[in-house]
């Protein structure tokens, strides 16, 4: 049987009048400006029928066109909307906390999704837009796309305007002109107070959304390392998002030093503070075939993954062997390498050849921490692209900046690294530009500070590594909240 037709707007405006859920005189909102009409639609939950036509019409009122794989209802009043709209198309629900609990979970959002799955917001009701916002941040700090958002009235009152602003396209099966226009034409309303609702709609076109608001939703606050890490496919990204939980460290050592013998050296004193141990091995004068069982050795000694930074750029074919063989047999000790995309994603396919068998990963150079870099722009989206079509193998990016990128630092399976950390921001004499690991964390929504000489040219490398994993960390946990 063919589900009966959505009842007509009117039907709707005249029944919520009819329970009170439309009424007019002197009201003070929760904003503080005083208002003519005021709308609760919590009532509607004490009329089934009705919040059955609501949810029926509120998605008949989104263009055809609009893809979802999932409707969230904002907290609380939208709520029953949106398990209505899900049970009766079969979409599934998540549900976003309003009070995030510290037991349990502390999730934020409830239910099951996938990065990159495409979210739907329902509201029943958009003033400024804010309560919108206060779920799209959430949501899209779990990696959902949030791009639409559906809402019985709008209010008209720059909530359209604001949240076209952080890339949220409004629906209104509704105006708040049209409304007393239909409550007018019946003669619910007087002349006079439509006028009067005319009036204060003129003067409150433009209520702003509160900057802590926008803040969020800039992709400001991260989900907890720990739940990215069952996010990530590849073991090896896995691993090292559950070692920077253990260790409570998202601290990479770039151990440039000038000898393999002070290489193993310094990875083992500074080994208990780093999540990550960075080598450039084509610099060790003294290195020889046991190199790599060494390190790895005192990274399973210290709980620390090994990432070769080698910079593949060449096409498919040369790099499966320059990871494989050669001197250095990378493939057999570096649980991480990186790329450059300059060659396309056919390097990616390379290495993953011989690296995804055997449990390895790999990050994309999507920018580069020296002045004047070429990896920008569309360079850095065309990276994304590339690791979201790999996210098998590939498990993050060298970034310097991610909260700038065009949807901020996205998909949180992967992984942003961040080279160029310095406790005190600055440069180098050959270009290199240093930023602190709170702003790399912080600021620049990183995950990962990347420290050399930083580290290895102080006094005591493994009291100022400790340093910069407090502050690190401290950055990150800031972060989360
Ligand atoms: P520093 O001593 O903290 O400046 O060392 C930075 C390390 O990170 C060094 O090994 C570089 O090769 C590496 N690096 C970088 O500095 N900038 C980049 O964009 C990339 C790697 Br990719």
């Amino acid at each position: 049987m063919a589900s009966p037709s959505p009842p007509s707007v009117e039907a709707l405006i005249l029944q919520l009048h009819e329970i009170s859920a439309v009424k007019f005189g002197t009201f003070k909102l929760k904003s503080g400006i005083t208002s003519p009409i005021y709308i609760d639609l919590r009532l509607i939950v004490s009329y089934p029928n009705l919040l059955r036509q609501i949810s029926q019409t509120v998605i008949s009122s989104l263009p055809s066109t609009t893809a979802y794989d999932l409707v969230c209802g904002v907290p609380y009043t939208a709520l029953p909307i949106a398990t209505c709209v899900s049970l009766t198309n079969n979409i599934p629900m998540l549900m976003r906390r309003k009070e995030v609990k510290d037991y349990g979970t502390s999730k934020s959002v409830e239910g099951v999704y996938s990065p990159n799955q495409t979210c739907l917001i329902i509201e029943d009701l958009v003033t400024s837009g804010a309560s919108v916002l206060e779920t799209v941040a959430p949501l899209r700090a779990c990696g959902l796309q949030v791009t639409d958002a559906v809402v019985l009235i709008d209010r008209e009152q720059g909530g359209r305007e604001n949240l076209a602003g952080s890339g949220v396209k409004l629906h209104a099966m509704i105006t708040m002109t049209e409304m007393v226009r239909i409550l007018r034409g019946k003669g619910k309303v007087s002349e006079e107070m439509e006028g009067v609702v005319m009036k204060f709609l003129e003067e409150n076109r433009k209520v702003s959304v509160p900057a802590a608001v926008k803040e969020k939703v800039e992709a400001r606050v991260r989900v907890p390392y720990g739940e990215r890490a069952k996010m990530v496919k590849n073991p090896a990204g896995k691993r090292l998002f559950e070692v920077m939980v253990e260790k409570e460290s998202n601290l990479c050592l770039a151990a440039d030093v000038d000898t393999a013998a002070e290489l193993l050296d310094i990875a083992e004193k500074v080994g208990p503070e780093i999540c990550l141990l960075k080598t450039h091995v084509d610099i060790l004068p003294d290195f020889t075939p046991d190199f790599g069982s060494k390190l790895r050795s005192i990274a399973e000694k210290h709980n620390f993954l090994i990432f070769e930074d080698r910079k593949f750029a060449d096409i498919g074919n040369t790099v499966t062997m320059q990871y494989e063989g050669g001197i250095f047999h990378i493939l057999d000790w570096a649980d991480i390498v990186n790329a450059h995309i300059i060659s396309g994603p056919g390097i990616v396919d390379g290495l993953k050849l011989k690296g995804l068998s055997r449990g390895r990963g790999l990050l994309l150079l999507a920018e580069m921490s020296s002045s004047g870099n070429l990896a920008t722009g569309d360079y850095t989206a065309a990276a994304v692209k590339i690791a979201e079509d790999h996210s098998d193998f590939v498990i993050g990016f060298i970034s310097v900046n991610p909260a700038s990128w065009k949807g901020g630092p996205g998909n949180p399976a992967f992984i942003h690294a961040t080279p160029g950390v310095k406790m005190v921001a600055g440069g180098d004499a050959l270009g290199q530009q240093y930023n602190t690991p709170y702003s790399v964390i912080y600021d620049r929504g990183s995950d990962i500070i990347i420290v050399g000489r930083g580290i290895i040219k102080a006094a005591n490398p493994a009291e100022v590594a400790r340093e910069y994993r407090l502050q690190g960390w401290d950055a990150y946990l800031a972060k989360c909240t």
